[in-house]
C-alpha cells in the first residue's frame, strides 16, 4: 500500500472505525451542524456547487467541514477548469496556466502554492473523521499493484519479422488479439521519455483528462500526484500539437494500405492518439469507437493488457443498451481490487470468455481487433506509447453499419456532421442504403 503507512493527510478512517470510538458521533454534530443530516455523500454533492473561494472558507469551518471541503474529487475539477479557462491564452506559457504550477502532492496544495505560498502548517491535531466515501479514493490510491494481476500471459507473441499477409491471414482475419515483438524497436519515437519530450515540446500543450497541460507541468503532476485516478496523456491532437512527432515513428508494415478510413481524408474520423502515462494510470474497460480494429505501441515502458472478445462485457462493468456508455469502478485499481479474481472464475466456467491477458514492453506492439472489450494499466513512470485506429477490409461491414446507424456516437464531428461523405469507390448514399 503505498501510502497508507503515513495515514490519510485528513485524518479520515474508514467508517466502521467508528464504533470503536465514544465521541465520533458527537464530534460529527459539532463539525457539521444541521449537514450532518444530508448524509457524505450528497454533502460532497452539495460541496460540488461551490468554487475555490467558498470552498476554501469552508475548510476554515471545523476539522470535520475540512475533511470534505479539502477533498481532492472536489478541488480537482476545480483546479482543472482553471488551468482549461486558462488554454489558449496569452498566459500559456512554460511556467503553465495563469502562473498555476504543480507544487505539493495534491491538487488543493498546488493549487494554494500557487495562489498564495505553501499553506500555513497545521498546529491543532486533527481530530479523526469517519467516512467510507472519503475514504475510498485515498485508499485505492494507495492500493499498491497486485503481482497475480500481472502474471498471466495469454495473449499470443510472434517476432516482428512476421510477414504482412501471415498476420492478416493469422490475426486480424481470426479476430485474435496478438503480440508482436519488438515491431517498433527501430523508430526513432524509442528515444521519447521525460527528458527528451520536455526539451521538445514542455510548452506545448496535450490533453490529460478533461484538460489541456502543458507538457512540462504534466510530468511534474505526474510525479507527484496521489490521485486514485491518476490523469495521463491520451491527445488525439498530437500531431497537429507537435508535428515532429510523426517523423519519429511510422505505421508498421503489417498494417500498410490496411485502412479504408484513409480514402476520406480529412473527413476520417479520430484515429491516433499519443498516451504517457505513469505507474498505475491506464484506460479503464472499453470498446474502441467506430468498429475499428487498432495497434497501440509501446516505445518505453510497459503496459499491462487485458482483453475480452465481443459480447463478454467484464464483471463490474455496465453497457448501456446502445453501448454508447459504460458504468464502472471509478478506477482501474478499484476494479483490480474487486473485480479481476471474479473475472477469473467466470472465464473458468464460460470456455466462450477467452480472457486474453499480457504486458507489452518498450519496443512491442499489441494488435486489438474490431469489437474486443479491453483495459490497460501503465506498469512504469514515463510508459509512452502511440495507438492508431483503423477500418479494416475485414471489419468493413461492421464499421459502415456503425457508421450509419449510429452517427451520434461516431468519433469525429466533421464525419457525423457530414451528409455525403466520399469514400473511393463508395457514395455516401449508397453506404447507408446497403446496410438498410
Ligand atoms: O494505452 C492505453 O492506455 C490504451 C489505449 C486504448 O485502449 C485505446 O486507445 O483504445
Amino acid at each position: 500500500m503505498r501510502r497508507l503507512q503515513c495515514g490519510h493527510p485528513l485524518n479520515v478512517f474508514p467508517l466502521g472505525n467508528a464504533f470503536l470510538d465514544d465521541s465520533a458521533q458527537q464530534r460529527r454534530s459539532q463539525g457539521l451542524g444541521n449537514l450532518q443530516r444530508l448524509g457524505d455523500e450528497r454533502l460532497l454533492q452539495l460541496l460540488r456547487w461551490l468554487d475555490v473561494s467558498s470552498l476554501g472558507r469552508c475548510c476554515q469551518c471545523s476539522c470535520m467541514m475540512r475533511g470534505f471541503a479539502a477533498a481532492e474529487e472536489l478541488w480537482q475539477p476545480l483546479v482543472m477548469n482553471q488551468v482549461l479557462a486558462a488554454a489558449g491564452s496569452e498566459n500559456c506559457c512554460r511556467d503553465g496556466f495563469n502562473g498555476f504550477s504543480w507544487k505539493g502532492r495534491t491538487w488543493r496544495e498546488a493549487f494554494l502554492r500557487s495562489r498564495s505560498g505553501p499553506p500555513p502548517p497545521r498546529t491543532a491535531r486533527t481530530p479523526r473523521i469517519y467516512s467510507d466515501v472519503l475514504y475510498r479514493g485515498f485508499f485505492y490510491a494507495a492500493t499498491e499493484l497486485n503481482p497475480s494481476w500481472l502474471s498471466t500471459e495469454t495473449i499470443q507473441r510472434v517476432s516482428h519479422d512476421i510477414s504482412p499477409h501471415d498476420f492478416l491471414e493469422r490475426f486480424e482475419q481470426q479476430s485474435c488479439p496478438v503480440i508482436v515483438e519488438g515491431c517498433v524497436k527501430h523508430w526513432p519515437a524509442m528515444h521519447w521519455s521525460r527528458d527528451t519530450l520536455v526539451s521538445r515540446f514542455g510548452a506545448v500543450p496535450f490533453a490529460a483528462g478533461a484538460a489541456d497541460f502543458p507538457l512540462e507541468l504534466w510530468y511534474d503532476y505526474a510525479q507527484s500526484n496521489t490521485d486514485d485516478v491518476p490523469l495521463f496523456i491520451f491527445d488525439k491532437y498530437f500531431a497537429s500539437r507537435a508535428p515532429e512527432l510523426l517523423k519519429d515513428y511510422e505505421v508498421p508494415k503489417i498494417f500498410h494500405g490496411r485502412d479504408l478510413f484513409n480514402f476520406l481524408g480529412e473527413q476520417r474520423p479520430d484515429f491516433r492518439w499519443l498516451l504517457i502515462g505513469f505507474r498505475r494510470s491506464g484506460s479503464k474497460w472499453h470498446l474502441d469507437p467506430n468498429k475499428t480494429c487498432a495497434w497501440n505501441a509501446v516505445v518505453r515502458g510497459r503496459k499491462r493488457w487485458l482483453l475480452l472478445p465481443p459480447g463478454c462485457p467484464p464483471p463490474g462493468v455496465h453497457p448501456s443498451k446502445d453501448g454508447a456508455e459504460v458504468t464502472q469502478p471509478v478506477s482501474l485499481l478499484e476494479w483490480f481490487s474487486n473485480f479481476y479474481e471474479e473475472l477469473q472464475r467466470h472465464v473458468e466456467a464460460n470456455p466462450a470468455w477467452e480472457l486474453k491477458e499480457g504486458t507489452c514492453g518498450a519496443g512491442d506492439l499489441v494488435f486489438i481487433p474490431s469489437g474486443w472489450w479491453h483495459c490497460v494499466l501503465n506498469l512504469d513512470d514515463d510508459t509512452i506509447a502511440v495507438t492508431q485506429n483503423y477500418a479494416s477490409e475485414t471489419h468493413v461491414s461492421s464499421v459502415r453499419r456503425f457508421l450509419s446507424e449510429r452517427r451520434d456516437q461516431v468519433s469525429h464531428a466533421a464525419l457525423c456532421a457530414s451528409s455525403r461523405l466520399s469514400w473511393q469507390g463508395y457514395q455516401a448514399e449508397s453506404w447507408n442504403m446497403d446496410i438498410r
